[in-house]
């Protein structure tokens, strides 16, 4: 069973009826198990043992989930700023730095690609309706009120990029944010944009540690099952 790879993934806690859990979203666990990967929680409390996690386990996965603290990034709370949970916040960042640092590798969605963008010192918009400057085009609607399992707008993907294999060089994807990444951290690159220019898309520069997209291939996977090859590229890249 050596072939066999071990995916971290931070779970945030939700209050059910009065009463603190953490929560791991199932479609995120699906992807990996159907990848073929080994999915283990990774609770925001247990912070202190990161180094042990890191050790432990060969990727990790950072999911969606609520806005993180713009004090990470050096900003103070805009006014349309969402929730956030902070406990959940210091966890993943810390694990993020030091996951990435320690060679590890790492799959981002829409709250996971911020995350990594922000551990690896880039910025987001708080709030892309308010604060995104209109480049060519005028901003699209990103928070969609549409299932999710619908898509509803196209990322144009970057030739060479691990997004291109899979999906060529335009594609139809969900969209459920409200925030997204404004600067891009060193070490990373584009890969995708939405048409107003929207950032949809990250991985790393040089080697193969990062892949991470801003839309939600886990739940866009019930109408669009090529959704899956992220969470398959994911999982054979720790194979390698
Ligand atoms: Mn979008």
């Amino acid at each position: 069973m050596s072939n066999q790879v071990v995916v971290g993934i931070p779970a945030g806690v939700v209050n059910v009826k009065g009463t603190a859990r953490y929560y791991i979203n199932e479609a995120d666990v699906k992807g990996i198990i159907k990848a073929g990967g080994i999915p283990v929680m990774i609770p925001s409390q247990a912070r202190d043992f990161v180094d042990y996690y890191v050790e432990s386990c060969d990727g990790f996965f950072f999911t969606g989930g609520p806005d993180v603290l713009p004090s990470f990034y050096g900003e103070e709370p805009h006014v349309k700023m969402g929730f956030s949970d902070i406990q959940r916040d210091r966890l993943e960042l810390s694990l993020a730095k030091k996951a990435l640092a320690a060679g590890k590798k790492a799959l981002g969605i829409c709250r996971g690609l911020q995350v990594l963008n922000v551990a690896l010192g880039g910025t987001l918009y708080q709030d892309l309706e308010s604060e995104y400057e209109k480049t060519t085009h005028p901003l699209i609607r990103h928070f969609q009120a549409a299932p999710t399992t619908e898509p509803t707008h196209y990322v144009q993907i970057e030739d060479k990029t691990r997004l291109h294999n899979l999906f060529g060089s335009r594609w139809l994807v969900n969209s459920h944010h409200h925030q997204a990444v404004r600067q891009v951290a060193a070490g990373l690159k584009i890969t995708a944009r939405a048409q107003d220019g929207v950032i949809e898309g990250l991985e790393s520069q040089v080697n193969d540690q990062v892949l991470a997209v801003q839309w939600h291939p886990e739940i866009q996977v019930v109408t669009d099952s090529k959704m899956q090859k992220i969470f398959d590229n994911f999982v054979e890249h720790l194979r390698a």
